[in-house]
C-alpha cells in the first residue's frame, strides 16, 4: 500500500484540513478542484467525519470520498486521528461525547444496520496514505512531526501498516509543543522537504510554527483557510509558501 503520495512539478495541488462531517464546506473546496485535468490535484488532510455539530454528514461524506478516490486519480485523502480511531478501535471524545460510538450510531440509522458498512469503511480508511510530499518542497500530514523521527530509516518503518506505531501516532495526534520549531526543520531535513502544511488543530485561519504552519478550513473558524499551490515553481521557504494561501 502507497502510504506516502509523491507529487511531480506538475500542475497544481489544493490543500484544505480538518472537514469533520461537514458536507457544505466539503462541496464549497471540491467547486476549486478542476477534476478533469490530471494534474490539478486536491487533498483532504484526514478527520473527514465526527461532527462537533448537531447536523453530523459524514456518512453522506465518506460515500462520496470513497467514489471520488476510485474515480479519480487526482483525489486525494489522507489519515487522521479521527479515522484512526475506527482502524485501531480506539474511543475517541469530543464534549463528552464518544465520538467513535456516534459515528457508529449514525451508520445504523443511515443504512438501516451497522454491517457490513462499518468494516467497509475501516477497510477504506486503511487504504488512507498518511503524507504527501511534493517535488517542490512541501510535506502534508494531519499533523506531527514526530521528534523520535530520528533517520530516513525510523521515518519508512511507520508504512509497516502497523496502526500501532508510536511515530505514526505522533503525525495523527501531536499538538504544537509536543514538538519544537527546531523539531520541525530537524525532520524536514531528514525528509529533503522546505516547508510543512497541518491540520488537525484549530487554530483562526492560520499559525506558523517555523517551516511549518497549521490551517483550519472548516467551520471553526470564520476565516477558512486552505492552499492552492502551483507545483510547477520551487517553494525553499515559508515565504514563498504563503503566496498560495487563500480564503474560502
Ligand atoms: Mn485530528
Amino acid at each position: 500500500m502507497n502510504k506516502e503520495i509523491k507529487l511531480p512539478r506538475k500542475g497544481r495541488l489544493i490543500v484544505v484540513t480538518d472537514i469533520h462531517g461537514n458536507y457544505s464546506d466539503y462541496e464549497e473546496y471540491l467547486k476549486l478542484w478542476n477534476r478533469e485535468d490530471k494534474d490539478s490535484h486536491i487533498v483532504f488532510v484526514g478527520d473527514l467525519i465526527h461532527s462537533t455539530l448537531g447536523y453530523d454528514q459524514s456518512v453522506e461524506l465518506i460515500d462520496d470520498v470513497i467514489k471520488k478516490t476510485k474515480e479519480y486519480d487526482n483525489f486525494h485523502v489522507l489519515l487522521g486521528n479521527h479515522e484512526w480511531a475506527h482502524i485501531t478501535d480506539t474511543d475517541i471524545f469530543k464534549n463528552y461525547k464518544n465520538q467513535k460510538w456516534e459515528f457508529e450510531k449514525l451508520i445504523e440509522i443511515k443504512k438501516g444496520s451497522l454491517e457490513p458498512t462499518l468494516s467497509e469503511y475501516i477497510e477504506f480508511f486503511k487504504t488512507l496514505p498518511y503524507f504527501i510530499k511534493t517535488e517542490n518542497g512541501v510535506f502534508i500530514s494531519h499533523t506531527g512531526p514526530s521528534r523520535n523521527v530520528k533517520s530516513m530509516d525510523d521515518y519508512e518503518k511507520i508504512f509497516d501498516d502497523d496502526y500501532e506505531n508510536p511515530i505514526l501516532y505522533d503525525f495523527l495526534w501531536n499538538r504544537p509543543g509536543d514538538y519544537t520549531t527546531a523539531d520541525v526543520d530537524n525532520f524536514l531535513d531528514i525528509i529533503g522537504s522546505n516547508c510543512m502544511i497541518i491540520g488537525h488543530n484549530v487554530v483562526d485561519g492560520f499559525k506558523k510554527i517555523g517551516n511549518q504552519i497549521i490551517i483550519t478550513s472548516n467551520y471553526h473558524t470564520d476565516n477558512k483557510t486552505y492552499f492552492d499551490i502551483n507545483l510547477e515553481r520551487q517553494i525553499n521557504s515559508m515565504d514563498k509558501l504563503m503566496e498560495y494561501m487563500k480564503f474560502l
